[in-house]
């Protein structure tokens, strides 16, 4: 185990590294690295050096080769012990780019060879100090067959190229700011490069380059737009601007990741930069603008200014998401914005803080870095962000951020630094949330309330209580902004006063003791209160709402959040309800809400589809303890079915609608389109699915896909008709074959392990971690039915590829393998087969990065 309290500053700083690097059958790279020994470290310490499956062929110091007994191999390290304080180390390796599966590295990926270096990647490539805090200036020269690689690309600037010999050619590329090794990045491949070019304030003129394979150039445009935008808004915003002339970015059909924010050369994963109406769906759209955006925020927030050590991950991830969901909302509708992030906290954070492998946001300890990389780190962090932004204020905590930047720019900083200038800026003392990022667990804030007619007075009380978790069993209180507003019995708001510090604004309650409460007097009659407008913190909240009450926050609350928190709450309740027994008063309660809203539509339709949309069974699942995945389907099935009798009228006359361009306007259209026919699809109806396979064979991707969403789980003609035609139709387009593979494993129909089995078998199945996820991935998170056989035959057949995956590339099976870590939640028939579906794996001699988390899903 790795310990956060184990930390020290690196013996050897590493000024400098030169690197010639030549790609033949095999690679070899030629290294120079300029180290000393930093100033008050241990005169006599070795030098230890890291590096994994490359092979040394010689080594020298100051241009001296130094005898095999001058040095020792390790496995993943390389130790001189008798250096010099400053000195020139020259190492000469080989490595194996062809036979690189783990995709961390140097690697093939389609006509190119590329890197991915964080978080250990670059000792895979050459032996260095692979650690953050050890920052360096780079020169690149890389060389290889000049028909073969015509592109050469690393960090910074071109200085140099040339030819390098019969049908062979150089580059040479200089990186002018000091980095950690886990930004390094370097290509070599036949690729096609779509230009653009952007000028910053101070009249910098950028060149972006975006580097595809041959044949998609045409699908850039969106990606280079996204890229516009968020320089843009980093330069309104945040006042910052690109440091270097050019910013990179390269399409990669294999990537674990979504994508990486390398110095000026971004390694992406396909999906996230290509994309045109006929292959991409808005939600793609969405996603290529936020990685886009997120990977260029990055530049200061981790490039400029980097991570001490890995436990502070989310200093610049946190952060980092942060930043590009403030700019999702700027740019797009604030309210859906904020629902879909939200949506993701409660699929994905929510239950790693409940389950196993729980752990706070800055974690204590890891066997495997590349375990660090989750849901708590990047979403949950995020949302430390949003609270303090809302406690200290937008523009103090914008400010903040301008004094950590440059305070700590060009070097590795903590969380602690962090919190340091945010206190600085606003004045404040932050210490409450310094508790935030070192406790695991989803705070739960219980509220209750009392109305003194008599008196005019109205009490609230709140609690906060925070589980034990499976990592820490003591837990303590957190500060917790509650945005909050009280109506009259006419809907209107009440004007308060702010009563500090329990209530510092007139809209903000921050709890910060165990239990509070709070009095408003001269109150005419009973308030109706709303809380956690916009999801004001990562809690889960207990207040008592009747369905009435509820039912009025859907139709006549301004803030959208609230609204869809409250349709949501709605259609849990009748979910419950009905897996309990039978529809009752909240199933009526919820139709009667949402044949109202129908009637009486907001206008951003976008939003008007999310307050109708049923919680996704992986939602469901996420939240329901002990969990029976067939009850919850079939309750969701049924709710299905009766919104779609309730509605038919308004969803067929949306159904209808099939825009296809891409104006925000038509956008919503077609979400609450593709809805509204998901709906019908449920009423077995023959004009429904013609309606269905129509639109099955829409050249705009959102609209195929929701044909074939809406047709996925029937047994038809229609069905098997839609499927076969958009097979046919992008068999040679990987990302879109991509969903095809998705739509399949998700299905419902029955036999859903033999179709998931046969999906394996397929001879269009080449796997790469998008082809492998859209499988495995979308079966276990989304086919609950099949999933969750009764007989345990789904986990059983997930542990099976597992084990052959983990063979190959652990970082993708470690991912993969979260969906056998919640037995304990199941009802106890199938936990249990879960639990030895895991065991089977633990005995099939796991990587590190399965191990440990298998190993604390059997604790
Ligand atoms: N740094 C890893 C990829 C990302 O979060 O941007
Ligand atoms: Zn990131």
């Amino acid at each position: 185990m790795i310990l956060r309290s184990d930390y020290r500053a690196s013996d050897f700083l590493l000024d400098r590294i030169e690197l010639h690097v030549s790609v033949e059958a095999l690679t070899t790279v030629e290294a120079w690295l300029h180290l000393r020994r930093r100033p008050g470290a241990d005169p006599a310490a070795s030098l230890v050096l890291d590096g994994r499956g490359i092979e040394l062929l010689s080594i020298e110091l100051d241009g001296t080769p130094i005898a095999p007994s001058g040095y020792r191999i390790e496995p993943e390290q390389l130790v001189v012990p008798a250096v010099p304080d400053a000195f020139v180390l020259r190492t000469l390796t080989r490595n194996d780019p062809e036979k690189n599966t783990v995709l961390e590295g140097w690697y093939r990926s389609g006509p190119m060879l590329c890197t991915q270096c964080e978080a250990q990647g670059f000792s895979r490539i050459t032996y260095a100090l692979d650690r953050p805090d050890v920052l360096s200036r780079f020169r690149v020269r890389l060389e290889a067959e000049t028909a073969r690689y015509p592109v050469l690309l690393a960090n910074g600037n071109c200085v140099e190229s040339g030819d390098a010999g019969p049908g062979r050619h150089y580059a040479v590329w200089e990186d002018p700011h000091p980095k950690p090794c886990y930004l390094f990045a370097m290509v070599a491949g036949d690729l096609a490069c779509v230009e653009g070019r952007h000028r910053t304030p101070s009249g910098r003129d950028v060149a972006l380059r975006f580097y595809v394979d041959r044949g998609n150039e045409n699908r850039v445009a969106h990606a280079m737009e996204s890229l516009r935008k968020a320089m843009q808004w980093d330069e309104s915003v945040y006042g910052l601007e690109y440091d270097l002339d050019i910013y990179m970015v390269v399409a990669a059909r294999d990537f674990n990741m979504g994508a990486m924010e390398n110095k000026g050369l971004n390694l992406f994963n396909a999906r996230f930069v290509l994309a045109s109406p006929q292959t991409a769906t808005d939600v793609d759209y969405d996603g290529v603008e936020s990685v886009i955006a997120h990977e260029y925020f990055h530049n200061w927030t981790g490039n400029r200014v980097t991570c001490r050590d890995w436990f502070q991950l989310s200093l610049k991830e946190g952060l980092t998401v942060y930043r590009d969901q403030c700019f999702s909302a700027d740019l797009g509708s604030r309210d859906v914005t904020r629902i879909e992030h939200v949506r993701t906290l409660r699929a994905l954070q929510f239950p790693e803080d409940a389950g196993p492998t729980a752990h706070p946001v800055r974690p204590d300890a890891y066997a495997e870095v590349n375990n660090l990389y989750t849901a708590t780190v990047y979403e949950k962090g995020a949302e430390i962000l949003r609270m303090l932004a809302s406690v200290i204020g937008e523009e103090t905590f914008v400010a903040g951020i301008g004094h950590y930047l440059k305070q700590h720019d060009g070097t590795a900083a903590t969380v602690e630094d962090l919190l340091a200038s945010l206190e600085a800026v606003s004045g404040q003392k932050l210490d409450g949330f310094r508790r935030w990022y070192s406790q695991s667990g989803t705070p739960s804030v219980e509220i209750t309330d009392e109305y003194d007619a008599a008196e005019g007075r109205y009490t609230l009380r709140l609690r906060q209580h925070t589980a034990p978790t499976h990592d820490q069993a003591q837990k303590t209180v957190l500060p917790i902004p509650l945005r909050f507003s009280l109506r009259d019995d006419d809907g209107q708001l009440l004007q308060l006063s702010p009563q500090p510090p329990l209530m510092p604004r007139a809209d903000l309650i921050l709890l910060e003791a165990a239990e509070a409460e709070l009095r408003f007097d001269n109150i005419e009659s009973r308030p109706t209160p709303a809380f956690l407008h916009g999801f004001s913190a990562p809690v889960k909240l207990q207040y008592a709402y009747t369905p009435d009450a509820l039912s009025a926050l859907v139709l006549n609350e301004e803030d959208g959040f609230l609204r869809w928190e409250a349709s949501q709450r709605l259609m849990f309740d009748a979910l419950f309800e009905t897996m309990n027994g039978e529809p009752g008063e909240h199933s009526r309660m919820l139709l009667h809400t949402l044949q109202v809203l129908a009637a009486n539509p907001p206008a951003d339709k976008a939003l008007l589809a999310e307050l109708l949309r049923l919680p996704a069974e992986s939602e469901l699942a996420a939240q329901i303890e002990p969990l029976d995945p067939h009850a919850v389907t079939r309750a969701r099935d049924g709710l299905r079915h009766a919104i779609a009798q309730a509605l038919t009228g308004p969803l067929s006359v949306w159904a209808a609608w099939m825009p296809t361009d891409l104006s925000p306007e038509n956008r919503a259209r077609r979400s609450l389109s593709n809805l509204a026919l998901w709906y019908l699809g449920h009423l077995n109806s023959a004009r429904i699915r013609k309606l269905a396979l129509e639109r099955a064979h829409s050249p705009n991707m959102s609209l195929a896909i929701g044909g074939l969403a809406a047709l996925r789980d029937s047994d038809s003609a229609e069905r098997e008709e839609a499927m076969d035609a958009f097979h046919l139709r992008f068999r040679d387009e990987p990302l879109v074959l991509d969903k095809w593979f998705a739509m399949e494993a998700a299905s419902a129909r029955p036999a859903g392990l033999e179709r998931v089995t046969a999906l394996l078998t397929h001879p269009d199945f080449k796997p790469n971690p998008n082809r492998t996820r859209a499988v495995l991935g979308t079966f276990m998170r989304e086919n609950l039915r099949s999933f969750h056989a009764p007989d345990g035959g789904g986990y059983r057949l997930l542990a099976t590829e597992l084990a052959k995956i983990d063979a190959g590339n652990p970082q993708l099976a470690a991912r993969l393998v979260e969906g056998l870590l919640g037995w304990r939640r199941l009802v106890p028939a199938l936990g249990e087969h879960m639990r030895a579906a895991l065991e089977q794996l633990a005995q099939a001699g796991p990587s590190r990065d399965v191990a440990e988390k298998i190993g604390k899903a059997l604790e």
